[in-house]
């Protein structure tokens, strides 16, 4: 039998996913994955790793929804594993107001599903819950740490609350390991296309090609601590090694406005934002989250925790991995095999 120890992670196919599960078999776990059904294969994030790690039986997939809790506890109970990572969620929040019943759902039942699972087995599995920045708010201009108060203003935030207020239920009544790291956020080129940082880049790197000609944005005065995938599920792993499960805030510390964002970006290509950036009511939300700032002491003192990629360097790479992505897209527009659009994205 391996001594290998086995991670679930829920929500394996998104930004996070990739850079958990990589991290996880680059420290020999076996890397158990929920992939939802859909339409086309949606594995693109993870398809290096599949190609890496599946044949020797170190990565393996399984269809399950968050929705479908019997697919979650039949899951938890074939693998037995000593960890679970639920990263699974509808994670815009904009969307949130639009589909606020689906989003609900999985981040509430569908979080809790998977701590009855594991309330039910006989293993003891340690579970990571991912909570948000977006609990708290934005309300006033302070640093947010673990005891700050959550005062949700989307669909989204509000279903992460209950999710992590059971998670500290079960923790305590159950004498559960469930951990809630509380991430502020973060980004990189696997980040997902409409979130407003890779809608910068990308739509940049098409602009330096000259295959997009605009973009359209909403609030550009909102303020976020955004900090680097890669240094946050260092994070996630790290609390999960702690000896007791507790609440963490990851954050950087600095806190930037869309605005600076655009800024910095156009700026490494010789371009003023403001010859490019329209704003549009669509990309408004009803009830804004205006500025987020996050205090990390805690994992920073006691886990050691600390990012490595600054808000510069974030910038960088995200701008850079964009416009290599965009030369692929020039070469197929010259063959003609996509027609010329001039704006991208379309949601
Ligand atoms: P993401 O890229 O949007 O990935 C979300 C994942 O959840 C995808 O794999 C998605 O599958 C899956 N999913 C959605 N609905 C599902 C359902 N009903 N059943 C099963 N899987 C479902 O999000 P992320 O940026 O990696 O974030 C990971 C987690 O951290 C999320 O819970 C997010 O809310 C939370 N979080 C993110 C940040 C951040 O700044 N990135 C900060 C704090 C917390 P498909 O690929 O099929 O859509
Ligand atoms: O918006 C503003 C928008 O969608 C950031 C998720 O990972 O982090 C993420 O949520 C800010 C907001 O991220 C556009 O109004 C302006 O103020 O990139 P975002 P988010 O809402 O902060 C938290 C921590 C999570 O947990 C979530 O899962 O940018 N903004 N113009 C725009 N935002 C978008 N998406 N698109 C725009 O055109």
């Amino acid at each position: 039998m391996s001594n290998n120890k086995v991670a679930l992670i829920t929500g394996i196919t998104g930004q996070d996913g990739y850079y958990l599960s990589k991290l996880l078999l680059e420290k020999d776990y076996v890397v158990h994955g929920t992939v939802r059904r859909s339409s086309n294969i949606n594995t693109d994030r993870i398809d290096p790793l599949i190609s890496e790690y599946s044949s020797d039986g170190r990565l393996i997939l399984h269809y399950s929804d968050l929705l479908d809790s019997s697919s979650l506890s039949s899951l938890v109970n074939l693998i037995q594993p000593d960890e679970i990572y639920n990263l699974a969620a509808q994670s815009h929040v904009n969307v949130s107001f639009k589909n606020p019943i689906f989003t609900t759902q999985v981040g509430t039942l569908g979080a809790l599903s998977i701590m009855e699972a594991i309330r039910y087995s006989d293993k003891k599995i340690k579970f990571y819950q991912a909570s948000s920045s977006e609990m708290f708010g934005g309300e006033e201009k302070t640093m947010l740490s673990e005891e700050s108060p959550l005062i949700p203003k989307s669909p989204y935030a509000a279903s992460k609350i209950f999710a992590h207020h059971m998670a500290q239920i079960y923790r305590d009544s159950y004498d559960l390991f469930m951990t809630n790291g509380i991430l502020f956020n973060h980004e990189s080129p696997k980040r997902g296309e409409t979130f407003v940082t890779r809608k910068i880049t990308k739509a940049l790197g098409r602009i330096v090609h000259g295959i997009q000609s605009k973009l359209t944005l909403g609030n550009l005065e909102a303020s976020r601590d955004w900090g680097f995938a890669g240094d946050y599920v260092e994070g996630m792993y790290l609390m999960m090694q702690y000896d007791v499960p507790e609440d963490w805030v990851l954050a950087t510390g600095e806190t930037h406005t869309v605005k600076e964002f655009l800024d910095i970006a156009f700026k490494t290509v010789n371009l003023n934002w403001e010859e490019y950036v329209k704003t549009s009511e669509k990309y408004f939300r009803p009830n804004e989250v205006d500025y987020l700032l996050g205090d990390s002491s805690k994992a920073r003192e006691v886990l050691n925790w600390k990012p490595s990629v600054d808000f510069k360097g974030l910038v960088k790479i995200m701008v850079e991995h964009d416009i290599n992505e965009a030369k692929k897209d020039f070469t197929l527009l010259k063959d003609n095999l996509i027609s010329p659009t001039w704006e991208y994205p379309k949601l």
